[in-house]
């Protein structure tokens, strides 16, 4: 009979949990109930094309400034050859074992869209991208993984922060990790774009 009655009690916490609201009060890891959006918010906190971005023509280690925002790219470079799948003149090429980090921190992110491609130069796999974010650039969580197809698509996530040890409040840094392998010969075979990236926080 206890059990029954613990199973009662459980099950009618459970349905108090999900009852919450579509947006964060406080959150605090589903302690509040969070439930992530089921779309993407209008509020967008940064967004690139890369169009206005500065030039970063080599895979070397480096940086590329967008307006007041810096990234930090490793195997990634700003291309714009016909092979590279992009709107607009320009869009990031990355391969393995590479990551293109937004090396400033938002707080308050709902959710990331992007797009991206197997960009279109001969000989070369299409590998895959994961989505990370991070409190301090060590530790990073992939909310999304994907293996680019022929075309550029869009892609979006909207982060469950029930899954995570901070809370909405978190300051968060993204970054896209290319994921691929290597030829007989030691060489990096991916060639990934990524375009018209966003950032977008919770409704006010
Ligand atoms: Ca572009």
């Amino acid at each position: 009979m206890k059990k029954i009655w613990l199973g009662f009690t459980f099950s009618f916490l459970l349905v108090l949990i999900s009852c919450g609201g579509q947006t964060p009060d406080n959150g605090d890891n589903g302690e509040n109930g969070f439930v992530p959006d089921e779309e993407l918010s209008g509020n967008i906190v940064y967004q690139t094309g890369f169009e206005d971005a500065a030039a970063k023509n080599s895979y070397a280690l480096g940086t590329m400034d967008d307006g007041d925002i810096e990234w930090e790219l490793d195997q990634v470079l700003k291309g714009n050859l016909d092979g590279d799948l992009k709107t607009g003149s320009y869009a990031l090429r990355g391969r393995y074992p590479g990551h293109a980090l937004i090396n400033e921190s938002f707080t308050g992110i709902q959710g990331i869209a992007f797009d991206a491609a197997h960009a279109n130069f001969a000989g070369t796999g299409s590998g895959n991208l994961v989505v990370q974010i991070s409190v301090d650039k060590e530790t990073w969580i992939g909310v999304l993984a994907l293996s680019p197809q022929n075309q550029l698509s869009r892609h979006e996530v909207i982060l469950d922060y029930n899954l995570f040890d901070f809370d909405v409040d978190a300051r968060l840094y993204v970054r896209f990790l290319f994921g691929g392998g290597e030829d007989a010969n030691g060489d990096n075979t991916t060639r990934i774009n990524i375009d018209n990236v966003e950032i977008h926080g919770f409704e006010d």
